[in-house]
């Protein structure tokens, strides 16, 4: 293992991500907006962030929130104007703190006038910035699945052929292939650069070079074939990224970091690899798909810690020195990591969070939190499915309970732990009414937890989640050996305890946490006085206690 020497400011750097539609509304019509975020902006420098990455902002039908596109270069009305977001940009600058802006660029809405275009006719010229192809047989070309539900493939009426959608039909593919499709994108991107932005978060990029076969896929337990085996990681990825960094990223001292699903370590050293050229860091789904099973991610398992720590530990020791890890537990299509990988039961939700926490900052890689994270938000286990509003969970659960494949009352359940919608409840600001995040009607269901969980009520107390993730941050800050150390996993076979170290400049950190509601002997543990850094209890036995998280020097 080496110690990565190249230091950077975005490897030191704390992201926090905002999902704008459910951060802070500012007008009252229950969708969040930027003028909500310029607002809060202050509670952010708090917390010490030091990039924000924007989920979509731009002009969109929304037919996927906001990553269904149709004007690259324009805000969506319910979120404000240019002139805000310029605002934003200037604030945020002036206060120290980044934009990253998320870029969706497998697929443009449908809505698009590149699209709108390139259905009209075979002969225009924007035919072929997407993906079409003839039917075979009656049907779709092949048998791919979309990931929000049914054939990846649409038949189009005007020119009697299919174009494909790997997500929502309304979310058609561009085609990579296409030179004047990627300049296009590659211009957009500079106008974006050009305005100050910092980076970019790119939208599912591993998918952009498909198979040009396009040949039938392996149906796993659904209806279709898994077309990531065709998508992920294709032929010509590499060379349209580092075309990218060409013409744009190497331009600009911004920050950029792959959403690459079904990315491998080798995959991922060519994405972030120090001398790649290609981009910064990758965020890699394997620990977020633990457990998955014949029907995806739909179902009920928890992660098992030994496979979680063997995930997480091949990701450390496997990129250190080559390419760099973007660490996450939870995202915007992500159940809420104290629900999922702790314990959201009142009397253990706070210190699992923490404890969640301290094990995530303290690995090598940029950690990313997800707004609600730094105050421990829920999963709100709605039970109803009117009550969601995702497009993902709402299909699946007619698609799967209609084809007969698991009963409404077990899907619901699977919902209730998985869907994207739990990450997407509103921000809990305080404890007035809508959790002080609107004063109009909330777009989704607030968690009715609000009141025992929000801003306000953490701000005021030292001991809260939100104060331990700002200590979090600043201890990253005041030493290197967080952000730079080579990372060593202790105890591969236990099945309660996570221990790990860290080493750089011959020093050493020890890590210890325990993921189960038991307390457990604990021979790792030090208790001399003035070596601990961090720790969420205060048990100076060689025990941990349920949840207990630490953080020492040795
Ligand atoms: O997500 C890509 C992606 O891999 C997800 O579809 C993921 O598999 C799924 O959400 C897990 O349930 C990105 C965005 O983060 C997501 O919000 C978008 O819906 C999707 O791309 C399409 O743009």
């Amino acid at each position: 293992m080496m110690e990565s020497t190249k230091h950077t400011w975005w490897k030191e750097a704390v992201v926090y991500q905002i999902y704008p539609k459910s951060f802070m509304d500012s007008d009252g019509d229950g969708i969040g907006d930027i003028r909500g975020i310029i607002g809060r902006l202050d509670y952010l420098k708090e917390l010490g962030i030091d990039v924000i990455w924007l989920s979509p902002v731009y002009q969109s039908p929304n037919a996927d929130n906001g990553y269904d596109i149709s004007d690259y270069r324009a805000i969506q009305k319910e979120f404000g104007s240019m002139e805000d977001f310029d605002e934003l940009l200037d604030k945020a600058h002036k206060m120290g703190i980044k934009i990253v802006m998320d870029l969706v660029v497998n697929h443009t809405s449908d809505e698009h006038p590149w699209f709108v275009e390139s259905r009209k006719s075979k002969d225009s010229p924007y035919r072929d910035y997407y993906i079409w192809k003839e039917g075979k047989a009656g049907g779709p070309p092949n048998n791919w699945g979309a990931s929000f539900g049914g054939s990846a493939w649409e038949y189009d009426e005007s020119t009697e052929m299919y174009y494909l959608h790997s997500f929502h039909t309304k979310q058609p593919d561009l085609n990579w292939e296409n030179e004047d499709a990627r300049k296009a994108v590659y211009d957009m991107m500079r106008w974006w650069c050009d305005k100050g932005i910092d980076g970019f978060r790119m939208d599912v990029i591993s998918m952009i070079s498909k198979d040009q076969n396009f040949p039938d896929a392996q149906v796993h337990g659904g209806l279709y074939g898994n077309l990531g085996e065709f998508t992920m990681n294709g032929p010509r990825v590499h060379e349209f990224l580092k075309e990218m960094n060409r013409e744009v990223l190497s331009r600009y001292d911004i920050m950029t970091v792959g959403e690459t699903a079904g990315v491998t370590i080798e995959e991922a050293k060519r994405y972030a690899g120090e001398t790649e050229e290609e981009l910064n860091m990758v965020f890699q789904f394997e620990h977020v798909c633990l457990g998955d099973g014949k029907l995806g991610k739909w179902n009920d398992s928890r992660v098992d810690l030994r496979e979680l720590k063997a995930v997480m530990s091949k990701w450390q020791t496997e990129l250190s020195g080559t390419a760099w890890n973007s660490l996450y537990l939870g995202n915007h299509d992500q159940p809420r990591s104290v629900s999922r990988f702790g314990d959201d039961r009142p009397e253990y939700r706070e210190i699992s969070a923490k404890m969640l926490g301290l094990c995530l900052h303290f690995m090598q890689g940029t950690p990313y939190i997800y707004q609600g994270e730094e105050l421990g938000m829920t999963n709100p286990y709605f039970d109803r499915l009117e009550d969601y509003r995702d497009v993902e969970c709402i299909n699946a659960y007619h698609e799967l309970t209609e084809a007969g494949l698991v009963s409404q009352k077990d899907m619901l359940r699977y919902i209730q732990l998985r869907s994207r919608d739990n990450a997407r409840t509103p921000m809990q600001w305080d404890g007035g009414e809508n959790g002080g995040f609107t004063r109009g009607i909330p777009w989704i269901g607030i968690n009715p937890n609000y009141s025992q969980i929000n801003a306000k009520k953490e701000l005021k107390d030292p001991h809260s989640v939100f104060h331990f993730y700002r200590k979090l941050i600043q201890l990253r800050k005041e030493n290197k050996i967080m952000v730079y150390g080579t990372y060593q996993l202790l105890s591969p076979e236990d099945d309660s305890i996570y221990a790990y170290e860290r080493a750089y400049q011959g020093k050493r950190i020890r890590v210890l946490c325990n993921f189960t509601d038991r307390i457990l002997p604990c021979e790792w543990k030090t208790c001399e006085e003035g070596v601990v850094l961090i720790r969420n209890c205060e048990n100076t036995d060689k025990t941990l206690l349920p949840y207990e998280a630490v953080a020492f020097w040795v």
